[in-house]
């Protein structure tokens, strides 16, 4: 792994595998489970949005760095910092305590204030052209759940990962991704039951039932992930992204038919029937469309 220099990021770190096409995106808040502040998401923004623009990338890993200086926990992510969280949102502290005291207050940026741009996020791993693998090392919890359940794939350390939902518990709810495509993984009853009643599930029995791909040991978590995605580097990018594109297509409504026909027209441009209307057009006569291309 290279570090990608050009970021200078706190809360995450960036490395590319260049022999491979991969890109490895962690948190890097092991003290606090890899929860994630504005900055975080902030961060995890910028590096998908790079990630989403490499043309010579074709997989993203998202995991979390630890263990924990504190305890040896390890951890994905535990969802959103509750220290930071203010009634609107997850609030800029700037170098403040993280709590709602005055000496605080000017540290806010009113305009950045009360965001839920963890969404965003996972809209970015959603409609990422290319898989992204939820590496879970430990606690996916909260928000962090929800987002390895927005991830493509996951693999999981059959000894420390742990799946738990505690949005209920702290007043908070992912109604859209997180619980509702939850279900479409594991079913109804079964995602009701991660949200309701807030079990904490090990890395086997997320794998039994649906909602993780496969448990390595944990020594082998890391290569075990670059080997995922050596081999979907291998595959037709244009076919893994229209296959992906696909998968999501049914349960993303109007949206999901916007991003797969996107791709249609990108390759429909290719034709030379696409040529034909564009060069008809740029030299004022009509076009002239093969006869015999209306094929079944
Ligand atoms: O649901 C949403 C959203 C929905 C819609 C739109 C936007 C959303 C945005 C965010 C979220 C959420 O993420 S809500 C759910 C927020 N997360 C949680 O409720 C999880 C809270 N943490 C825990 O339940 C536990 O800490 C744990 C199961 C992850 C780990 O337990 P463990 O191994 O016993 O460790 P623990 O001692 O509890 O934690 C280690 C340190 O990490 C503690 O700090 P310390 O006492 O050492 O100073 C702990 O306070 C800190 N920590 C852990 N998780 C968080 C955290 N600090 C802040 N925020 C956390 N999420």
């Amino acid at each position: 792994w290279e570090s990608v220099e050009r970021f200078d990021f706190d809360d995450i770190t960036y490395h590319r595998a260049r022999d491979v096409g991969a890109l490895r995106i962690a948190f890097d808040r092991p003290e606090v489970r890899n929860a994630f502040r504005p900055q975080t998401v902030d961060e995890l923004a910028t590096a998908l949005d790079h990630a989403k623009r490499q043309s010579d990338i074709g997989c993203v890993l998202l995991t979390g760095n630890g263990p924990s200086p504190k305890d040896g926990g390890w951890a994905f992510c535990s969802g959103g910092d509750q220290s930071v969280r203010g009634t609107e949102g997850y609030e800029y502290h700037g170098e403040g305590d993280g709590t709602d005291d005055e000496s605080d207050a000017d540290d806010v940026d009113e305009a950045e204030a009360g965001r839920l741009h963890i969404l965003e996020v996972q809209r970015a791993i959603r409609f990422m052209p290319k898989p992204v693998v939820a590496v879970v090392p430990g606690w996916a919890v909260g928000g962090g759940h929800s987002l390895h359940v927005v991830c493509d794939l996951t693999l999981a350390s059959a000894e420390h990962a742990k799946f738990l939902q505690t949005d209920p518990d702290v007043a908070s709810f992912d109604a859209g991704f997180g619980s509702a495509y939850l279900a479409k993984q594991v079913g109804q009853k079964k995602a009701r039951e991660v949200f309701f009643l807030g079990k904490t599930y090990s890395a086997e029995e997320a794998v039994d039932m649906g909602m993780a791909n496969e448990a390595v040991a944990h020594e082998e978590l890391e290569e075990t992930a670059l080997e995922w995605a050596a081999r979907m580097c291998e595959k037709s990018p244009m076919a893994m992204r229209m296959l992906k594109y696909g998968f999501n297509a049914t349960d993303d409504g109007m949206v999901g038919q916007q991003v797969f026909a996107g791709e249609a027209t990108r390759l429909g441009y290719m034709t030379d029937e696409a040529q034909e209307g564009r060069d008809a057009f740029l030299e004022g006569r009509d076009p002239d469309f093969d006869d015999d291309a209306w094929y079944y």
